[in-house]
Order: C-alpha cells, then structure tokens, then sequence
C-alpha cells in the first residue's frame, strides 16, 4: 500500500528556515515500505535551523591536547577518499515515546512530546572515526572526545547554551562509530547532517552529531550540557543531579498502523510492525489483544541488522467492534524485554514500556 497523501515531508529545507524543528515519522507511513526508512520520511530533530554547508569549503578538525601533533583537518574529498564502511542502523531520539509517559502512565514529563516516530533505520556510509583519530595521531592519553556540530548556538530559555555537542567515550568512538557521508545510498540530505554527521550505533541520537565541524581528542573528561543536564534521568528514584549520561536505547516495538487505528471486525488483517533494541538485534515479539493475558508470537521477517529493526507480521482477526488495545511486547538478544511501565524521570526519556495501541474495531 502506498503511504496515504499528505504525509511526506512536503517541501525541501532549502524553501524554508525553521527554527528547532522537531518532526516525526507516521508509522502507518512505514507499511509498504521496505526495511529502511526512506530519507524523505526519516524523523529530523533539529534544536536550531537547518544549516546549508558547501561540501567543498567544509573542513572536518580534530584538534585537542590528546593528539600527539596540532590540530588536522580533513576535506570532504579526504573522507571520500578512505576507506569506507557502510553500516545499517537506526537513529533514535533519547525522548522517543514520551508522550506515552502522559498517554499511557499518567505521568507528567517535559520535553518534545514525540509519540513512537523519532526513530528511523538507515544505511550509512562514511569513515570509522577510529581511523580519522588514527590519521590524526590521538596519544594513549586521549580520555574523551567532544565531537560538535555547525549549527547555530541552541538558545533554551534564554540562556546560551553554546553548538550542539555532547562527549563521546574513546571507548566507543574506537569501537563502531561512523563519520557517514551517505544516507540510504545518496549524499546526506541537509536535514540529517550535510555533508557529514556522526553515527553512534545502538545510543541515543543526541550523541550522532550532525553537521559535524570539529571534534576536540582530550586527556582529561569533557562536559557539555547535553551531557551534565539534558540526556541524564532525573527525579525520584534517580541520584541527585541525575543518573548517568544516556548512552543505549531499550527495547521498543511499533506497529505500521495509524493512531488510532481502524480496523474491520469478522476479517482476517495483516498486522506489520517493527522492533529494535540498542543493546542488540531482536530475537522476539509477541502481540496481544486482551491486554497482555495471553501473548502470540509474531512473525519475524528476513532482514535483521544488530543495531537496525526487525520486521514481522501478525495475522489478526478482530471478532466483534469496540475499542481495545494491540500491545507488542519485543526481547532482544541479550534477554532485555519490554517492561510493563517505564521508568518515569522528569524529561521523560527512554519510554520502553509495551504500548497500548488503540484500535476501534468497526
Ligand atoms: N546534531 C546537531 N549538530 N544539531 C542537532 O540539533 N540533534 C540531535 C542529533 N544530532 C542535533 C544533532 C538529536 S537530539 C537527534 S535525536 C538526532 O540528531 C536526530 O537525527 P535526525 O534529525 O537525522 O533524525
Ligand atoms: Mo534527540
């Protein structure tokens, strides 16, 4: 089935300038589509405007007391011409299913209140930034990086919070982090980081910086406040301060159905939804229609990337009309499950509670 009218992202970011834009993809969208999330319907958060970047001026520098020489630049051409990896992962805002924490657990949280949309699967392309840290010369003393965007200063109530920037363990960076300059097989669009953005597989989206300008390679630890404030549960049952800086996502599971949905009683539907799981590829999801009594394996189709989604089906005949709810519950490899209620912290992050999907049966 094609996407209904409407629904993509009508007019290209070069008409517009919008200021902060926060705009997430329709699940129902998503139905049809194949296993990656076509650009024009991935989800973009951006805190400030859209920048446009000459690919040819652009300079990528790495600069810090961790590197063994001063500071090195690399042009878009000096990234072309490395070695590449491509990797298929999702990015996923660390608020994603916020409004669920209202919605769902009647809870009240701050922040952007996305339903289940600000997450989308991709196939990068770039360079590991463990090569570019390589070329650059990082010095074993090298604790944290401080990769940072070009776009403008983020202004939150008033007060200047300087570019988007957020500190990256050398741990990870070295492990599987890309400077990707492709997106599903095309130069990134504007919207998600042109000409280069940072992917961090499996972790919050806040950590893969777009519109990447410079990262600074430093022997002693770096804060920003992404990473001392924003990104950290706060609240009771947290430490005071908040718990530590956000890095994997939970266990999430969404179904390929407008919300709410409408579905026929007395016929067969086929039911398509998708989960992921930053701790690891999905090995399970199960649906029920009685409020998660009794729960029936759907089934999972071929594609299964360690930190992208996987697809499957559920064969659903709804026998009488009325209101109910469809839950999915997904495991990941690791054994992590969806919980019944997610942990409430007052930005209301990390929502991996089963959801309630409202259906009228007509
Ligand atoms: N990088 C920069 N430079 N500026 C931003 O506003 N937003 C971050 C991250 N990288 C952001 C950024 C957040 S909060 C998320 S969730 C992801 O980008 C979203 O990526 P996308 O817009 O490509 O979906
Ligand atoms: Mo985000």
């Amino acid at each position: 089935t094609a996407a209904p009218p409407g629904i993509r992202k009508p007019l290209p970011p070069r008409l517009f300038a919008v200021h902060g834009t926060n705009a997430e993809t329709r699940w129902e969208a998503l139905r049809g589509e194949d296993y990656l999330t076509p650009d024009g319907l991935f989800f973009v958060r951006n805190h400030t405007a859209t920048p446009l970047i000459d690919a040819a001026a652009w300079r990528l520098t790495l600069w810090g007391d961790a590197l063994r020489g001063g500071p090195v630049a690399f042009t878009y051409r000096d990234l072309l011409g490395m070695p590449a990896e491509t990797v298929t992962a999702f990015i996923e805002c660390a608020g994603n299913g916020r409004r669920l924490y209202g919605e769902q657990q009647n809870q009240e949280v701050s922040g952007t209140p996305w339903r289940l949309g600000a997450v989308g699967v991709a196939r990068w392309r770039g360079v590991p930034l463990a090569a570019l840290l390589d070329r650059a010369g990082m010095s074993d003393r090298a604790v944290a990086l401080m990769p940072r965007g070009l776009d403008a200063d983020y202004v939150e109530a008033g007060e200047n919070l300087g570019r988007v920037r957020r500190p990256l363990p050398v741990a990870k960076a070295l492990d599987d982090v890309l400077v990707a300059y492709e997106m599903n097989g095309r130069p990134l669009p504007p919207d998600h980081g042109h000409p280069a953005r940072l992917v961090v597989p499996g972790w919050v989206g806040a950590a893969s910086i777009k519109w990447l300008g410079d990262v600074e390679v430093s022997a002693e630890p770096l804060e920003s406040p992404w990473s001392t404030r924003l990104y950290r549960m706060h609240g009771p049952g947290h430490p005071p301060g908040g718990g530590p800086p956000l890095t994997r996502m939970g266990v999430k599971s969404a179904l390929e159905l407008p919300w709410p949905a409408r579905l026929e009683a007395g016929r067969e539907h086929l039911l398509r939804g998708r989960s992921w799981s930053g701790g690891g590829r999905v090995v399970r999801a199960e649906v029920s229609d009685d409020g998660g009594v009794l729960w029936r394996p759907a089934r999972l189709l071929g594609d299964r990337h360690p930190h992208g989604w996987v697809r499957w089906t559920f064969p659903w005949t709804p026998r009488e009309a009325g209101n109910l709810h469809l839950l999915v519950r997904a495991s990941d490899e690791t054994g992590a499950v969806q919980p019944g209620r997610a942990a409430y912290n007052v930005f209301g992050y990390g929502f991996d509670a089963v959801v309630r999907h409202p259906v009228l049966v007509t």
